[in-house]
């Protein structure tokens, strides 16, 4: 799974990348090369916390998903590199399952902003309107195509047609203004036909508002926008990245000396690792406690594929018990005396939080 970070040009992008993954990318005007950059980012689960201070284990792994950090876009330029990098940037960014959108609302002026002044609502809208035309270049041309297809008695009429139907829709829909994630298909088909195009609006998207550190407070900027674009975040960027480059001892203090339990990227983390429909389910002891990622609906033996192929393959049972059950409890003896442990089978539908232990033939 993969989730892509855009933006207008010196919006904090490559500054909330460092934040989310513990990267050290320059940050600074432009300096972001034309491209992408890939990290892993970390998902701060308060759950697998409590469950290190129960179990100590040796080894602690937080969920993690590919992060890629994209160059800016801009409508018209294509951001820092022109158009050919905007198309480039577009394509890969059909491959990620979701967004993260940054937009600028600091003021500085050290930093221009490429269309001269700092208008959060109206950049949020031009980037998503880039999208939007992307899309809408890319229905248009297969329309057309199938258009003629679909008149010639082929081997293939019958599916053309079937598509064609599909796609006036999203056509349609895009030559409204609207996103493809707004239409609900009507039909495994209709699911299929558009799931191929990995249309840029139909990802869900997480977005963060990039507010100086002065407009953090109450009645502030960032409560302003967040107010205005329900499910947004806001945080600033630069004292993102400064406190996840901070040494761990030191950090805990400085979030301390700020009053708060965690830094927003740790928030906005879970929400965009939400976005991308992952649930995480837990493996736990005392040599390792670790958070794996499966899609929500996956079964007990595609989880099981996640830890190892041998144990899907030879999967016998999984024994089960939910995270909450656990705190409840108070430890894993108390909850199995209590008769809340539970083995299921290779169907079982794996829920988020769930706490996983895997039995299988593996010689
Ligand atoms: N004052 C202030 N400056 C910031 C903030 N966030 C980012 N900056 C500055 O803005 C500049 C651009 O930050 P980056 O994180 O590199 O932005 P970007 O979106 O990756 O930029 P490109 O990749 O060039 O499009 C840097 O000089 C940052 O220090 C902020 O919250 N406040
Ligand atoms: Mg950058």
């Amino acid at each position: 799974m993969k989730l892509g970070i855009i933006g207008f040009p010196a919006c904090g992008k490559t500054s909330l990348f460092n934040a989310v993954t513990g990267g050290l990318q320059p940050v600074g005007q432009y300096s972001g090369s034309p491209g992408s950059t890939l990290g892993v980012m970390k998902v701060p689960d308060p759950r697998m916390f409590k469950m290190r201070e129960m179990y100590k284990p040796k080894s602690f792994v937080l969920a993690a998903v590919d992060c890629v950090d994209f160059t800016g876009l801009i409508s018209g330029t294509g951001g820092s590199g022109g158009k050919e990098v905007k198309g480039e940037i577009l394509g890969k960014l059909r491959e990620v399952d979701g967004i993260v959108h940054v937009v600028r609302a600091y003021e500085s002026s050290e930093v221009p902003h490429v269309l001269e002044s700092v208008d959060p609502m109206r950049d949020l809208g031009e980037t998503d309107s880039e999208l939007l035309f992307a899309d809408l270049a890319q229905c248009t041309s297969r329309v057309e195509k199938l258009r003629v297809q679909a008149t010639k008695p082929t081997k293939t009429q019958e599916q053309d047609k079937k598509e064609l139907a599909t796609l006036e829709k999203v056509l349609k829909l895009l030559e409204d203004g609207k996103a493809v994630s707004t239409y609900t298909p009507a039909s495994d088909d209709e699911k299929r036909h558009i799931a191929a195009f990995q249309f840029l609006s139909s990802k869900k998207q997480a977005v963060v508002f990039n507010v100086a550190e002065g407009d953090l407070g109450p009645g502030g900027k960032a409560e302003e926008l967040t107010k205005k674009v329900p499910g947004s975040i806001a945080l600033c960027a630069k004292i993102e990245m400064e406190i996840a480059q901070l040494p761990e001892a030191e950090r805990a203090e400085f979030l301390q000396s700020l009053g708060i339990a965690e830094p927003a990227s740790a928030r906005l983390a879970r929400q965009a690792y939400g976005a991308l429909d992952a649930i995480p389910f837990f493996t736990v002891g005392e040599d390792e406690c670790r958070a794996w990622t499966i899609h929500r609906g996956d079964n007990a033996q595609a989880a099981a594929g996640k830890i190892h192929t041998d144990l899907a393959k030879g999967f016998v049972r999984a024994e089960v018990f939910a995270y909450d059950e656990l705190i409840a409890a108070g430890d894993e003896k108390a909850l199995k005396a209590a008769g809340k442990f539970r083995l299921e089978g290779k169907e079982y539908i794996v829920k988020d939080g769930d706490i996983v232990h895997i039995r299988a033939n593996t010689r």
